[in-house]
């Protein structure tokens, strides 16, 4: 690359956890499925993703939604996310954040009455939204499922932990017991606790890059339960995690706890919350994830070839 690049991106958080679309300037991926666009991304483009959301330009908590022409007619859009380290399968934060962006930039068409519904390819399925009148967004996800249920993995450094390994467009590890506390304060000590369970969980469920835990809610009238949730990248979701919301619901489920119709409050760490709900057709759940995000910044990012930082930290 010789001289300067742009790249058009509009930044916005949800819940606090922050989504940064690239509208303009993304690499050329071909016209196949997500999927095969991701894989090509990681494999020729990474570069890309860590000059747009590490340092200097972003931060590890940041998280990256690249637009893409869809593969499928039927869908609004397509879209990859990927992280300080790496690719999400889906992200219901980033979602809400696509769509929030999406009207931000006049191209959703509001019907006379009632939600605007969109399709959206990502690379693990199509996930339907609503952008709500109110400019809620409710994101009806990829179908859900417990794996294993109440796992007992021996934890250097902790001891024996119980929980749940469950998939909502991505993988997690679910501890519903959490022994201290969940809050703001106790940031670092939730992260290195985190980080030590997904070592040990690794060794056998080699696929769960999150891990959920659970505590009650701040408020018990506002939220019916509170959670902290690792990333891949080691950062903590300040947002409740919609994929991490969905994982929770479909265990619910599984366990005869929540039914269609049913509503579930997921409160973040932050305080935030996702509002949850189910729909269940043959057997399969698909969880639904509502909530709002609000528009932070449009930038020009700026790739000068001089800069010895260009592509991001290494
Ligand atoms: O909301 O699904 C989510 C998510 C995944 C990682 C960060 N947020």
């Amino acid at each position: 690359m010789n001289g300067m690049r742009k790249i058009l991106a509009v930044d916005s958080h949800t819940g606090g956890e922050p989504t940064r679309v690239i509208v303009e300037g993304g690499p050329e991926l071909g016209g196949g499925t997500m999927a095969e666009r991701r894989d090509i991304f990681r494999e020729r483009f990474d570069h890309f993703r860590r000059a747009t959301v590490c340092e200097p330009r972003g931060n590890d908590v940041m998280v990256g939604a690249l637009v893409c022409e869809p593969s499928d007619p039927e869908c609004a859009a397509g879209v990859i996310f990927f992280n300080n380290v790496g690719y999400l399968g889906m992200c219901g934060h980033g979602t809400i954040g696509l769509v929030s962006t999406l009207a931000y930039l006049g191209r959703i068409t509001m019907p006379a009455s009632g939600p605007a519904r969109l399709k959206i390819e990502t690379p693990v399925g199509i996930v339907n939204a609503m952008l709500h009148r109110d400019g809620r967004v409710s994101v009806k996800n990829v179908p859900s499922y417990r794996k294993a249920k109440a796992v007992s993995i021996t934890v250097p450094g902790i001891g024996v932990v119980t929980g749940d390994v469950a998939y909502g467009g991505n993988w997690f590890f679910l501890m519903y017991d959490y022994p201290g506390e969940i809050s703001l304060a106790q940031a670092g000590r939730l992260t290195e606790y985190s980080e030590r369970i997904r070592r040990a969980v690794n060794e056998i469920y080699p696929e769960v890059d999150h891990v959920e835990l659970f505590g009650p809610p701040s408020h018990p009238d506002a939220a019916d339960s509170k959670n902290f949730v690792l990333c891949p990248g080691g950062a903590y979701d300040r947002s409740p995690c919609g994929t991490g919301t969905s994982a929770k619901l479909a265990c619910l489920c599984s366990d005869g706890k929540f039914a269609p119709f049913d509503t579930y409050r997921q409160e973040s760490v932050t305080g935030s919350v996702f509002e949850g709900h189910v729909e269940i057709e043959d057997d399969v759940i698909f969880p639904i994830i509502t909530g709002s995000a609000f528009i932070n910044s449009e930038a020009t990012l700026i790739l000068n070839s001089d800069d010895p930082l260009c592509w991001g930290m290494p």
